[in-house]
């Protein structure tokens, strides 16, 4: 009976919500024209700014320059610093001078990980009319009148701000009252002659005193408020039958970006579409709000469940960027122009041609906050990664088990199925790490809980996945049935942490277990709150092996405005959720990995996945790509939005294999396994209402296939894992475009059907119904590329059609790379854990070969005191050499070497041995002169051991 209540009203708020967001939904999503804020900005007309620079105010120091800007049209003054950071990186600031109260700035340590390192800036030049600054390589000039910031490198031109004179900066001012509206209404009246509108017109360039005079005298009383007869919508707003009482009034900012010299744009996730980012001209701008988004359409700017503000832009030359630390709603215009030749000529002693010059202009808007934008000048893609991980921090690296194979559903529905799911996998050799429970695994929606009739002996269950080295993941939503019997829930009520409506009341909304209210994840004491609740005393039936996923925290509410928190509740700080929304998944997942992370007494590294995120959720754990279709479209759109995942940092990312909604047919399903076997986050998954389809259930022939698939995942952990080491240390890509190894080569600049794993793996992804084959680019003029099946090989920089029936992954590996393998694949990783490595070594042009191994426990955060073992292998004059790669690392391992495959061999070896601390011993080996490759078999030397491998 109780079960049947339980199920009864879930499918009540599921039938809710559907009604709610029936048909895609674009509906239930606002445009441009339906947000006030986005509408004002894009009327801000180029050419035009109001701004300028009032040079008296200019103060410089070692590392900043600050400075007021003077808006003309209202005499309102804001604050403009500029700093240079260490790594060729300068951050803009601009704020009100006197706010009526503070805007809101995301704590430092949350997003960025610590105050960002100061570098000397060099005064090169101070005239009357700008000040040119030197920042390591590069140049930053700041003009005064229009007010603008240009970076330049050499003579090249890279990023302007403020170029196109967009900045608009709603200060908070006092709500006016029916006396001072009509007094502006009659001062309108009352001046019917005027030659034009103040708005209309760019300010004359004040005179020197007439500047002295402005520094001087305007005082409160002269603060204009143009905007206040010309718009509507800045005091409250209203959508749908949604309203939007907004008590600060308007309060958005925004300024123009601008890449000279580029022509292609990418990240500012999430969105369904390609790597390279369209120009919006025809279209809304790319829009950053988290939101719970129904079936989600592709290839346009609607926003989608997370949000990261950074942008790359890229040619042959340069890779630079921008981090626009704001977590308020934002929209991006994208634009494509000529530069102004011209202006760059006078600044960058550039030499004049009739040569025009490429140039992306975007635009940036958020609701609120401040403008803080971060400008990486790279040079190389590489560089701003890394630029970007100093500033947000790199992708944690994950315990094994997480980058192995997933089993997802929603749901299993008791200890039985998952019994059976988990006996299945075993019987039809499928290797798999982890098995999920969605939400009607607990009593009524109550996280943190086990529906007691189909989980009534968790831990067992637990460790009968244990035993196999497997884990389990349950989801932990945000959002807490309203239930005083409810312990998460009352708890957090008495201690009055929830977020609030306007009215300072608990906030409502409706959720899964209907009536919920929301942790104000804001708080850090929440969050320390919230991570308590994961002590194993705390979360009964929980073990070691248990893991957390976190859904709908964008957060997701199935009767508010757009299906997520009114924009006037109540958070932290005094602020509301209009300032801080972006950032409500983000701490809900911290606060999470916290959790998991101090049950273990900070010794075990956490996993938690997140549909919400934001700048810097990369230190979390992983993320997916929400409700995807079981449909060819998002199988094919799944490499360009993890592409650019990678990018924007999120590089331990991946899509629901075989699609979240509808019922894929198995050709679908056998190449979504085949690609998502090559994405970082590799899980399958499945709404509640499609059939079973466990990849043992699968016709016999692509069931065998979808085994292959996952079979040659876990045969490439090593790999995996060791690309993952390199992203933590570094912040690279793990999942890169062509142009991060290739950033010369033009042709790949647009491309997002193909991608590389490091820089030895290259993958092309069957994405078309029927395909038995695909056109690869193969890139590297003097590279060569080996069929990693077949080792066929491929000549560099040139495209050739490659047959790829059911059962072919198109996967290849780069002459000049060794990939360490695990070929003994088992019924999960941790089996592997101490199996023997094969060396894949694919020799170049020169029958050289690099590459490198990074091992450690797999599991704990003993690395940090240096217990790994980073290898480096090279093979040269045919000698393979393993040292260390770094003295830091002192960990010892039980794993070994048992093979080395040496591809692209010339001729059989007459012998080969192997030399260890000066003893030699010969090898067993073979020849194939038809594939070329010679195999050495059992050098059964331990993995931290130096040695040599010399073939005769
Ligand atoms: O918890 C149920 C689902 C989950 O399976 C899915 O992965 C999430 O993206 N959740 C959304 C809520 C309902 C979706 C219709």
């Amino acid at each position: 009976m109780a079960a049947t209540t339980i199920r009864l009203s879930s499918y009540l708020c599921y039938l809710l919500w559907i009604v709610q967001v029936l048909s895609v939904n674009r509906d239930n999503f606002k445009t441009c024209d339906q947000s006030g804020f986005c509408k004002r900005h894009r009327n801000v007309q180029p050419g035009n700014s109001p701004y300028v620079v009032l040079a008296d105010s200019l103060k410089i120091t070692d590392s900043q320059i600050s400075v007021h800007l003077l808006n003309s049209k209202t005499n309102v003054r804001l604050g403009l610093d500029l700093y240079g950071l260490q790594g060729n990186t300068a951050r803009v600031k601009i704020n009100e001078l006197e706010p009526l109260k503070p805007r809101y700035e995301i704590p430092v340590g949350d997003v960025l990980i610590g105050e960002p390192k100061q570098q000397n800036l060099k005064v090169l030049d101070r005239g009357s009319g700008s000040v040119t600054l030197g920042l390591e390589k590069s140049k930053i000039v700041l003009s005064y009148s229009p007010f603008r910031v240009d970076f330049i490198s050499g003579e090249e031109p890279l990023v302007s701000i403020n170029s196109q004179g967009l900045l608009k900066f709603e200060h908070f001012r006092k709500k006016p009252g029916w006396v001072d509206k009509l007094t502006s209404v009659f001062s309108w009246f009352s001046q019917p002659f005027r030659e034009a509108q103040p708005e209309e017109q760019a300010p004359a360039e004040p005179t020197e005193e007439e500047k002295k005079e402005e520094e001087g005298e305007k005082k409160e009383e002269d603060v204009k408020e143009p905007e206040q007869e010309e718009e509507s919508g800045l005091w409250e707003e209203t959508y749908k039958s949604f309203h939007d009482p907004k008590l600060n009034g308007p309060s958005s900012v925004g300024i123009d970006v601008s890449f000279p010299g580029f022509e292609n744009v990418y990240g500012i996730p999430e969105h369904a579409e390609s790597m390279a980012l369209k120009t919006t001209k025809d279209t809304d701008p790319y829009r950053l709000f988290n939101l719970d988004v129904f079936e989600y359409e592709l290839y346009n700017p609607m926003a989608l469940y997370g949000s990261v503000p950074v942008m790359w832009a890229h040619n042959e030359k340069s890779t630079v960027g921008i981090y626009w630390n704001n977590a308020a709603e934002t929209w991006i215009d994208i634009s494509s122009t000529t530069a102004d030749k011209n202006f760059f000529s006078k600044i960058a002693d550039l030499v004049k041609g009739n040569t025009e010059m490429a140039q992306m202009d975007t635009h940036w808007f958020s609701e609120s906050g401040i403008i803080d934008i971060f400008v990486m000048l790279g040079p190389r893609p590489k560089d701003v990664f890394k630029q970007y991980a100093a500033l947000t921090g790199s992708t944690e690296l994950p315990p094994l088990f997480a980058i192995s194979y997933h089993q997802c559903r929603w749901n299993y529905n008791d200890q039985d199925d998952v019994r059976n799911v988990d006996a299945n996998m075993d019987v039809y050799d499928i290797p798999f790490d982890v098995i999920w429970l969605d939400i009607e695994h607990t009593d009524g929606k109550r996280y943190f809980t086990w529906d007691a009739h189909k989980f009534p002996a968790s831990k067992d269950m637990l460790n009968g996945l244990s035993v196999k080295g497997r884990k389990m993941v349950t989801i932990v939503d945000p959002h807490l049935k309203r239930d005083d019997n409810y312990k998460v829930y009352s708890d957090a009520k008495n201690r009055d942490m929830m977020v609030k409506g306007s009215n300072g009341v608990e906030y409502e909304g409706w959720c899964w277990p209907g009536s919920s209210s929301w942790p104000d994840f804001l708080n850090p004491e929440v969050r320390r709150w919230w991570a308590s609740k994961f002590q194993y005393n705390e979360y009964d039936g929980s073990t070691p092996d248990l893991y957390i996923w976190n859904d709908m925290n964008e957060p997701s509410v199935f009767n508010g405005p757009e299906i997520t928190f009114h924009k006037d509740v109540q958070h932290y700080g005094g602020f509301e959720n209009r300032d801080v929304h972006n950032l409500y998944g983000f701490y809900v997942q911290k606060a999470t990995a916290e959790g998991i992370l101090m049950r273990s007494n900070n010794e075990q590294r956490p996993f938690v996945l997140t549909r919400a995120f934001f700048a810097g959720s990369q230190r979390f754990g992983a993320v997916w790509t929400g409700d995807n279709m079981g449909e060819w479209s998002h199988l094919k759109v799944s490499n360009p939005m993890l592409l650019t995942l990678n990018l924007a940092g999120i590089t331990f990312s991946g899509a629901d294999v075989g699609g979240f909604f509808r019922n894929p047919d198995s050709e679908l399903q056998t190449r979504w396994y085949q690609a998502a076997a090559f994405q970082p986050f590799f899980r399958a998954h499945a709404h509640i209402d499609t059939k079973r389809r466990e990849p043992f259930l699968l016709p016999e022939e692509n069931m065998k296939i979808v085994r292959d698939a996952i079979r040659l995942r876990y045969s490439y952990l090593p790999f995996w894992y060791t690309l993952f080491y390199h992203g933590y240390r570094s912040g690279e890509t793990v999942m890169s475009p062509l142009w991060v190894e290739y950033p010369e080569d033009k042709s790949t600049f647009k491309m997002d059907d193909q991608y590389l794993l490091g820089s030895s793996l290259l993958v092309k992804p069957i994405t078309e119904q029927g395909s038995t084959g695909t056109t690869v680019y193969f890139p590297g003029n003097s590279d060569v590329w080996y069929d990693t099946e077949t080792y066929q090989s491929y000549a560099g920089s040139q495209s050739t059609y490659v047959n790829a029936p059911l059962g072919k992954i198109p996967v290849f590996q780069r002459g000049g790379a060794i990939v360490p393998r695990k070929m003994r694949v088992r019924r999960s990783s941790s089996l592997m854990a101490t199996d023997p490595f094969t060396l894949v070594i694919c020799l170049n042009k020169q029958g050289e070969a690099l590459g490198d191994l990074y091992v450690d426990d797999y599991k704990s955060y003993a690395y940090r005191n240096g217990n790994y073992i980073h290898r480096a292998f090279s093979f040269k004059n045919n000698i393979l050499q393993s040292s260390n790669a770094d003295p830091n690392g002192r960990g010892s391992s039980k794993e070994w070497v048992e093979k080395l495959v040496i591809v692209g061999f010339p001729k059989a070896a007459s012998s080969v041995h192997i030399t260890v601390a000066g003893n030699s011993q010969s090898l067993h080996h073979s020849y194939d002169s038809a594939t070329r490759i010679l195999t050495v078999r059992k050098p059964e030397v331990n993995i931290a051991t130096d040695f040599t491998i010399t073939i005769q």
